[in-house]
């Protein structure tokens, strides 16, 4: 029925949807920050909540006729609380970034010091990069990972943190692939007093999955978006201690954004909803199941691993054994029909566009239904795909089989 009266007003942009929609249903997504929605989210987020306007927070608003968005913000608060054991929610941030730079605007001053995971080994853009807000604004001194291991070394973190004495110390990533140790970063900030602040975008899901460490009891401030692990709309959520409640909601309005987006608030509180259920937990495990399955696959065909190995949802891949770079091995890969994204590797000696690896992804996979016996055979067509790059034949074949093995495992659309 809506799809009709799209298609009806206007038949470009349904055309586009629709073909999106085949992509999508045809292609494995193994980008790591990606994943299905279900119908229940999609529709929240097409609703005419999106009519409104509600600057302010509940009770609070600028506006009139928000009562009933009243209740739907208020739901998404207290199931997220319930989600992750929170004392306070700000639900309104949009979208990841935002939510980081009201992080940084409620509890420091710019030019103040923070420190972070280096990008290329595997942290954010938004913890502090040179060409981000947050580099610019902000002092940001960064870790790197062991150079032999691949993983944060906690000695090395304490020993930058003595030194720099920063105001803030971030935790939290974009391509790193271990658990990462709270309580040794919380007991590090409480030597330097500093404010301990998590991002957990990629990992929210499997947080809230109960498959990993959970840092919100512990840490002031955490942060994360509300899209990939946790398989809700794109936004995102900051989450802190009641006593910082107050400079959170304000740093997010009126000090970052204006009205926030209330079909979103509406899809966020479905996603955190499904996500309440036992039946996330076991789609979490089976996130990291598969992520693990992927891995040794990709070991066993000769590739390297960074870490050499995952305790979540990703693994990047080292392409070095084949000599090609991370943009090749997309470009390669986008033509069979598998989405991935390039990545650096810790140390990289290749420029950023064209880095040594690619980081991939298990949650996509697993909302379609596919287990370990299926990351035997994405491996098998990642190896082949970019062994034969070169060759048409190759890639027109291997289109054909990963199609197939959609096909099995259809979206719920
Ligand atoms: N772009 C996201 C990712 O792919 O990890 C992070 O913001």
């Amino acid at each position: 029925m809506q799809e009709m009266s799209l298609i009806k007003q206007d038949p470009i942009i349904a055309d586009i949807i629709a073909r999106e929609t085949e992509r999508q249903s045809n292609e494995i997504e193994l980008i790591a920050s990606e994943n299905y929605t279900s119908l229940a989210v999609r529709i929240a987020l097409g609703s005419i909540l999106t009519n409104k306007y509600s600057e302010g927070y509940p009770a609070k608003r600028y506006y009139g006729g928000n009562t009933i968005i009243d209740e739907v913000e208020l739901l998404a608060i207290e199931r997220a609380k319930e989600l992750f054991s929170a004392e306070h929610v700000n639900v309104q941030a949009l979208s990841g970034s935002p939510a980081n730079a009201a992080v940084y605007m409620a509890f420091l001053e710019p030019g103040d010091k923070v420190l972070g995971l280096r990008l290329d080994h595997g942290g954010h853009l938004s913890h502090g990069h040179s060409v981000n807000f947050s580099g610019r604004l902000y002092n940001f001194v960064q870790y790197g990972v062991d150079p032999e291991t691949g993983m944060i070394d906690m000695a090395e973190v304490r020993r930058v943190a003595l030194e720099e004495k920063p105001k803030m110390i971030v935790a939290g990533f974009s391509a790193y692939s271990r658990e990462i140790d709270w309580d040794g970063f919380k007991a590090i900030a409480d030597e330097i007093g500093a404010f301990t602040f998590a991002d957990i975008a990629h990992i929210a899901g499997l947080i809230a999955g109960k498959q990993i460490a959970n840092p919100v009891p512990i840490f002031d401030v955490v942060s994360t978006t509300t899209h990939k692990t946790l398989r809700g709309p794109r936004g995102a959520i900051i989450m802190c201690k009641e006593k910082y409640a107050k400079q959170v909601n304000r740093a997010v309005f009126p000090g970052m954004q204006g009205g926030p987006h209330d079909n979103v608030t509406a899809a966020k509180a479905v996603a955190f909803g499904e996500a309440l259920k036992p039946e996330f937990q076991e789609y979490s495990r089976q996130i990291i199941s598969n992520a693990k399955a992927l891995a040794q696959s990709l070991i066993n065909k000769g590739y390297g691993i960074v870490s050499g190995g995952t305790d979540n949802h990703l693994l990047v891949v080292d392409l070095s054994v084949l000599n090609i770079g991370g943009k090749e091995a997309e470009q390669a890969l986008e033509a069979v029909g598998i989405s991935v994204s390039r990545s650096t590797i810790p140390n990289d000696p290749k420029p950023p566009l064209n880095p040594s690896g690619v980081r991939l992804g298990t949650p996509a996979v697993t909302t379609r239904g596919m287990k370990e016996i299926e990351m035997e055979k994405i491996a098998s067509f990642i190896d082949r795909a970019l062994k034969g790059k070169d060759d048409v034949r190759v890639l027109t074949e291997i289109k054909a089989e990963v199609k197939s093995l959609c096909q099995e495992f259809p979206l719920s659309l």
